[in-house]
């Protein structure tokens, strides 16, 4: 083995959407930056996952020149439905209550946006680095090491922006008497399919005695639905047929008679957690999307927050770079916090309304009918609803 040694000023760990994200941002102003990604780009591009973006990030998106593909393809929406079980269906209006429309694009694609641009740019991104591992981060020279292709690296950089996700080494090189983190681990998953069949018009979640269930979508030919499933079940437990029945079940008969089903060509179960980690910064180091994060999936929040943390974070590294001020470095954690327990907080209410948990009863379900009918009778409860789900502004 020989060693290799490379400088950068912004070493990000991490090729999802927040690392990528972060990168483009920087390089646009003229930041060097080398993104360290453990997986292949093949596997990168491969995962489904988030498909609602809120308006900011949909602003965001144009902002950095990243948003033709998404104004092509995308669907703007009025917001997203809400069936319930023997009640009147409920319409999350953010167009009404907000002004503002969500945008139904797909996380798959906005990662194939991202490293296209990488690449036009000459984004230096390394695919299949292993055994990452970052030192000096509280001294004013920090460095990451790496291994690829069997040969030991080494980057000089002045910043580290951990963007590797929930099981990255990031979060783990915080030294365990600095970090506090908050966890509630959810006692169901999400169980996923995507197929190529039409979907339904809207975003619906769906609640029902049998448990919840969401239809999505990611273009004309192309559904994407989940069910709750318990949290040991595994796919093979889940034939299509299995699937479909227990979905079309789950949904009113009227808007189950609209749904086209036919062969899976994706199928997943997610675990579903809360989960904080504070603060989102240890000397050098900067944490960023589900590394610092993760929600449950029911506000669709996890990739927005992701992008939110990087507004703040690349907004930090530019202002210190053009040697302004420190403010925003200074203020990132607490500012990105800010936003991160708003949408956990409503992630855990969308989630405890919209699922039925195993140790329930008749109170918990009384409270939860209760809550479904201020929303369909309450103005004020649409209009906080509408605009948690909309997405809260960035902070200035
Ligand atoms: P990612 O996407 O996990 O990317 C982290 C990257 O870091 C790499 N990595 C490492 N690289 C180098 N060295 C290491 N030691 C490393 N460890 C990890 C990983 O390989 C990976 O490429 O985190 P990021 O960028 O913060 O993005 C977060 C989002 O991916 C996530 O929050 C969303 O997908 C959550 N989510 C949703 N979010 C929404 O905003 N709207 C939605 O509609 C939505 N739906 C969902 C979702 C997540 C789901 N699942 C599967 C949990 C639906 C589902 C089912
Ligand atoms: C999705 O499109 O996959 C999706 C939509 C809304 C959610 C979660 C996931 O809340």
């Amino acid at each position: 083995m020989s060693a290799s040694r490379q400088r950068t000023q912004v070493a990000i760990i991490g090729g999802g959407p927040a690392g990528l994200l972060l990168s483009h941002i920087l390089d646009q102003q003229g930041i060097d930056t080398i993104v360290l990604e453990r997986q292949s780009k093949d596997y990168v591009l491969a995962r489904i996952r988030a498909g609602v973006l809120e308006a900011g990030s949909v602003q965001l998106l144009r902002d950095v020149g990243l948003g033709a593909r998404m104004d092509q393809h995308g669907k703007p929406k009025d917001g997203t439905g809400i069936v319930w079980q023997n009640k009147p269906a409920f319409y999350i209006n953010t167009a009404e209550w907000t002004g503002k429309q969500i945008m139904a694009y797909g996380q798959t694609a906005i990662t194939e946006d991202l490293y296209a641009a990488r690449e036009r740019d000459g984004g230096h991104i390394i695919n299949e680095a292993a055994n990452v591992a970052l030192h000096d981060l509280t001294s004013d020279t920090p460095h990451v090491t790496y291994e690829k292709d069997g040969v030991i690296c080494r980057i000089d950089c002045d910043f580290v922006a951990a963007c590797d996700g929930f099981h990255g080494i990031g979060r783990q090189s915080i030294p365990s008497d600095v970090l506090k983190t908050f966890e509630r681990v959810y006692p169901f998953g999400w169980l996923g399919i995507m197929a190529k069949v039409p979907p339904l018009p809207d975003f619906v979640y769906a609640y029902h005695e049998k448990g919840f269930a969401l239809a999505a979508q990611r273009n004309p030919m192309l559904s994407r639905y989940y069910v709750q499933c318990d949290a040991t079940d595994t796919i093979d437990a889940w034939s299509d047929d299995r699937f479909w029945d227990e979905l079309l079940a789950r949904f009113p008969s009227d808007m189950a008679s609209q749904i086209v089903t036919g062969p899976s060509i994706e199928k997943s179960i997610a675990p579903l957690r809360s989960f904080v980690a504070e603060p989102m910064q240890y000397g050098r180091m900067y944490l960023a999307g589900d590394a610092a994060h993760v929600v449950p999936p029911t506000g669709a929040k996890g990739l927005n927050l992701a992008f939110s943390d990087i507004y703040y974070l690349s907004r930090g590294f530019i202002e210190h770079y053009k040697n302004t001020r420190a403010h925003y470095l200074e203020t990132y954690s607490q500012m990105a916090l800010r936003r991160v327990w708003s949408a956990v907080n409503l992630s855990w209410r969308l989630t405890k309304l919209l699922h039925r948990f195993p140790q329930e009863d008749p109170f918990d379900e009384r409270i939860r009918q209760n809550d479904y009918d201020l929303l369909l009778t309450s103005p004020a409860v649409q209009s906080a609803l509408a605009h948690e789900y909309v997405g809260l502004p960035y902070e200035d």
